[in-house]
Order: structure tokens, then sequence, then C-alpha cells
């Protein structure tokens, strides 16, 4: 079992949350919502509109996402879906607790202000102009910035 923090497509109500529900890719289960410990910058790119964290930690926000218990399959599925380590690389980082609802066995009871870590998809492989395109602290496909994410079913 590992631990994974979502902060793009894959988060609750984002357009591959149910990626992470098909029980054919393999298990996940909700722990609790978090924040990036150190600020990273969240920005929206390339022609699909694809979400990326970017791995230079102190510049933009504090990132928030949900993190999940997720099983090998899943971890496997995840990260050929995410296309590690080419587009992004899948890393640990330090997060602080918002809400925790994991009560598991064998899981540890955090409260909010805790810290903790989890694997994320960041990226260190970016183009250049990326670093100064416009950061977000939450990430929602729909925001105001128009920039809806396109489906890999959608795209040509
Ligand atoms: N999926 C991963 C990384 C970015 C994306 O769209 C996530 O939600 O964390």
């Amino acid at each position: 079992m590992s631990r994974v923090f979502v902060y793009g497509t894959l988060k609750k109500g984002q357009p591959n949350y149910f990626r992470m529900f098909n029980s054919t890719n393999g298990k996940a289960e909700f722990l609790g919502s978090a924040f990036t410990s150190e600020k990273y910058p969240l920005v929206i790119a390339g022609k699909y509109n694809i979400p990326f964290l970017l791995n230079i930690p102190g510049q933009g926000h504090r990132v928030h996402g949900e993190i999940y218990k997720v099983d090998d399959k899943m971890l496997n599925f995840l990260d050929d879906f995410e296309s590690v380590p080419t587009m992004y690389q899948r890393t640990l980082a330090k997060l602080e607790v918002k809400e925790w609802v994991g009560q598991t066995e064998g899981e540890e009871t955090l409260s909010p202000g805790n810290i903790t870590e989890a694997f994320v998809y960041s990226t260190t492989t970016y183009q250049p102009d990326w670093p100064s395109l416009p950061s977000y602290e939450s990430y929602d496909s729909h925001g105001d910035h128009g920039l809806e994410y396109v489906t890999r079913e959608a795209r040509d």
C-alpha cells in the first residue's frame, strides 16, 4: 500500500477521478485533504490544458489536494496513466493535513495541522515558459481560467 496526494484531474469532481474507482485499475481509498507544506507552481499547460505541479519549491502557492491510500496495482496504473517518468515524476512531498477521515487498520489517524508525506506526480522537465504561467492554489478544470482539460478520449 502507498499514499498518493492528487492535486489535478484525479481529484474528486475532476475529469480523471473515475479512473481511481475503476476496480480493474486496482484499489483506492480517500484518507483526507491536505495542502503541500511548501509552495509550488501549479500551472495549466500544453494544448490539452494539463495541470502540472512544477518541482520548484518556494514558488507559487501551497497547493490543495487529496490523499488516497492505493494498492500496488493502482500505483502502477497511475504511473502508467501519468506517463512516469517522461511526463511526470513521482516523488514524495510533505503535506499539512486539512481534514482526515482515514480509519483503516494499520493506517495512522491524523488531525488537521499534522504533517505527513505522500507521493505526488510533479514535473522536473517542463518548458522554459511554464514557471511564469499563472499558478493556482486549487485546481479546477472548469475554473474561471477557461482552460478546460481535454480528456484522453477527446484528443486527436
Ligand atoms: N493528475 C495528477 C497529476 C496531474 C493530473 O492531472 C493529479 O491529479 O494529481
